[in-house]
């Protein structure tokens, strides 16, 4: 049993966008988790920033989750976590999977 996540990112407004966040939401929706989501204003954005440095974090970029007990940035690091609790469901070792690993590395490249 997972803890509830709430996963932070932009609002990118009303239009279907690709969005590092979006990786992030599909899995937790597709793994049936209890989670929220809190979209950031660009306008907030600056304070929040802020906010993260202040507090030393290892990142300050979205997106990010809040477990319980911690705060964990950066998508492929969040989704690995993900997975991780939930017994490897998302990183098996058929050739599916490794296109699935290689996809999500692209991703971050790209957003990087
Ligand atoms: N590879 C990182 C990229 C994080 C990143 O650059 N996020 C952008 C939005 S896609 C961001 O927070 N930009 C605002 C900023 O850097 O101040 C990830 O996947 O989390």
């Amino acid at each position: 049993m997972m803890d509830k996540i709430t996963l932070y990112y932009f609002n990118v407004g009303k239009k279907h966008t690709i969005a590092c966040d979006k990786n992030v939401k599909l899995m937790l929706a597709d793994a049936g988790l209890d989670h929220e989501y809190v979209c950031v204003e660009g306008t907030e954005w600056p304070d929040l920033k802020e906010k993260l440095k202040h507090e030393e974090t290892h990142s300050c970029t979205l997106p990010y989750i809040i477990t319980s007990s911690q705060r964990l940035f950066k998508t492929v690091a969040i989704m690995r976590y993900i997975s991780t609790k939930l017994g490897g469901k998302y990183h098996g070792s058929s050739p599916e999977d490794q296109i699935l690993d290689a996809v999500t590395e692209l991703n971050d490249m790209w957003f990087e």
